[in-house]
């Protein structure tokens, strides 16, 4: 089993995307939860391609690669990972703020929050806090879901709630923050309704903030 796990974790690293799918299939197939290749074989090896990013040894090319990897073993393990609810239980909009391409993270929490029947509107990355402003109007959304990647866009979350108080929104929805940089002092700070540490805290969080 850790063999397997290991052969994922290499398969993301040497950002081979082929590998990836194929070894999240097999570790399906034995019997692996799907939340141990997630944590154990894909989300570690990303940690480490962040740290050999920062130790010069990995670039942006081999940082996406990585990525496309990681988001081609996600693809097949989706499936595994998401129980269809009936009827949703709230409709969260959510999205990597402006000017922050990372996805992974983002697109992780949303599977779960599927997973746990909510229904999801991806606005995707680089959103404008005017993209989540005209989501609220539009109706019907119980939560936003802001995720950010990098010091320098964290700072957007704050200006994407600003807006939704300005277009006097900000009592018509919950709003959770998360992403490597953001903690719970930050959130607090900003007057989020709630941080999520991991895409399965997320879910949990979310599940609280629509009362279940
Ligand atoms: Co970038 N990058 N990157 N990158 N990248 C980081 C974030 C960095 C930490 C790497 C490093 O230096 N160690 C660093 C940020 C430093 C900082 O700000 N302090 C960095 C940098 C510097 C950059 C560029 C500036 C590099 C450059 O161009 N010189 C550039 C910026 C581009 C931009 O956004 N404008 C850049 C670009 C890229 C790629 C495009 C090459 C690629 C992204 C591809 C993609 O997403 N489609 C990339 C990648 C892959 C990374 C690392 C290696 C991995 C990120 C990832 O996918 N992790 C990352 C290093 C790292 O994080 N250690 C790094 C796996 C994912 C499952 O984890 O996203 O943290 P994460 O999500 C977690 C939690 O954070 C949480 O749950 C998720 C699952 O548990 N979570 C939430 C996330 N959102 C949430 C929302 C919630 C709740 C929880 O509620 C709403």
């Amino acid at each position: 089993m850790e063999s397997v796990l290991q052969l994922l974790h290499d398969a993301i690293l040497n950002g081979d995307a082929k590998a990836a799918r194929v070894t999240v299939q097999h570790a399906i197939n034995i019997g692996i939860p799907p939340e141990r290749i997630l944590t154990e074989g894909m989300v570690i090896a990303m940690k480490e391609v962040g740290q050999l990013f920062e130790e010069g040894e990995y670039f942006v090319p081999e940082m996406l690669m990585a990525a496309r990897a990681m988001k081609g073993g996600l693809a097949e393990l989706k499936p595994h990972l998401i129980q269809t609810a009936y009827k949703p239980i709230g409709r969260v909009v959510i999205g990597t703020v402006k000017g922050d391409l990372h996805d992974i993270g983002k697109n992780l929490v949303g599977m779960l929050l599927e997973g746990v029947g909510f229904e999801i509107n991806d606005l995707g990355t680089d959103v404008p806090p005017s993209k989540f402003v005209a989501a609220v109007q539009a109706g019907g959304v119980d939560i936003i879901a802001l995720s950010a990647l990098l010091t320098t866009t964290m700072v957007n979350m704050q200006i994407t709630l600003d807006a939704l108080k300005t277009a006097g929104l900000r009592n018509k929805v919950k709003v959770m923050v998360g992403g490597a940089p953001v903690t719970e002092t930050y959130a607090r700070q900003i007057g989020a309704d709630g941080y999520g540490p991991d895409a399965s805290s997320a879910a949990k969080l979310a599940r609280t903030l629509v009362g279940m």
